[in-house]
């Protein structure tokens, strides 16, 4: 064993960070690029489907903070992109690769938003979700990332907390507003217990990022944590999981439920889900626009260190 590795393997098992000047086994940084890309993609992406609904928020309060909120997965974005190129990726490339269908991003993103119950249900489901997966990486061993996380994660509750309270608005609302919350809960649990990934037994990433520290909990795991912590919030709120075989396992201290469409999910990862096309064909036409801002920014820079671009 090399210093190097032995310094790395010693870092994992005192539960330390390792940084980006550390040596680091190929797969290690792979990994990481890998998982730190398909992130950063996520929180670009995610922008598309509630972003859709700024310009249709009913009150000028609602449009602020979902103006806020959309610009928050700009930054986290940009600070998950900015952990990628510690590890020597670089931006462009990455975005390359997303446009391309080379690199994944989060399968939720691909589904539509037809209510603005579904701005209130993507804060609750879909970033309680993300909190449930993302508190864990605060622990992760990569320091950029990890630390990238603490505050993501901290704005990510507040987005949580924002969809909950529009839920309650529209639940003490008309029986038309209850009814396109429990439609919208109806179309987004299935996917938001997809986010999670596939069962463990189908994880090919898990054993290896569990070793590394990368990943604190399988995806399982976290599924059931999320299931567990979402079905009182529900009876709260008042409306009903669509799932008939959710119900308390006294034995385990944790709710049963049922599984969902695993075909559906590989189909939606591998480009196949019903707003794929459109969100990737939103995301090439928004780097073809912004071309002319990014060569105005090299040029500028390059003016200023005064080496010519
Ligand atoms: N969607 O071996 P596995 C957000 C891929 S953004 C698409 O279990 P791993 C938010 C996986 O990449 C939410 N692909 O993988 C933003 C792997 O593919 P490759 C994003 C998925 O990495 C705006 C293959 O399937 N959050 O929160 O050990 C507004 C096998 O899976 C999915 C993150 O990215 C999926 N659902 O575990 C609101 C969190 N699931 O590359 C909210 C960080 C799996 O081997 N990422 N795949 O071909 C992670 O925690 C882990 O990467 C995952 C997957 C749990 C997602």
């Amino acid at each position: 064993m090399t210093t190097g590795e032995a310094v790395f393997t010693e870092t994992i098992e005192r539960d330390q960070r390792v940084e980006p000047a550390d040596w680091m086994p190929d797969g290690y940084r792979r990994t990481m690029i890998r998982q730190i890309a398909q992130h950063a993609h996520s929180e670009i992406i995610g922008m598309q489907p509630e972003g859709e609904w700024i310009t249709r928020a009913p009150t000028l309060r609602r449009k602020a903070i979902l103006l806020a909120k959309v610009q928050d997965e700009a930054g986290h974005g940009l600070y998950l992109y900015s952990a990628a190129e510690t590890l020597g990726a670089d931006r462009g490339d990455l975005t390359r690769r997303l446009i391309e269908g080379r690199q994944k991003y989060s399968s939720i993103f691909n589904y539509p938003t037809h209510s603005f119950a579904d701005v209130g249900v993507i804060g609750w489901l879909v970033d309680g979700a993300a909190i449930c997966n993302q508190v864990p990486l605060c622990r992760s061993s990569f320091g950029p990332y990890a630390r990238a996380m603490i505050r993501i994660c901290k704005e990510e509750s507040f987005h949580q907390r924002q969809g909950y309270e529009l839920l309650l608005n529209m639940m003490s609302g008309t029986p038309a507003q209850r009814d396109m919350v429990q439609d919208s809960v109806n179309r987004w649990w299935w996917p938001s217990l997809m986010m999670f990934g596939p069962p463990d037994a189908d994880s090919p990433n898990t054993a290896q990022s569990m070793a590394w520290k990368i990943k604190r909990h399988t995806n399982d795991e976290l599924r059931q944590r999320f299931v567990d912590m979402t079905v009182p919030q529900a009876e709260a709120l008042g409306v009903t999981l669509p799932d008939p075989a959710l119900r308390w396992n006294a034995e385990r201290e944790h709710y049963d439920f049922g599984q969902p469409d695993w075909d559906e999910l590989r189909r939606v990862i591998s480009g196949d889900g019903p707003l794929n096309r459109q969100r990737l064909a939103r995301r090439r036409q928004a780097d073809e626009d912004g071309a002319w801002v990014r060569e105005a920014a090299a040029a500028h820079a390059a003016r200023r260190s005064g080496v010519p671009a």
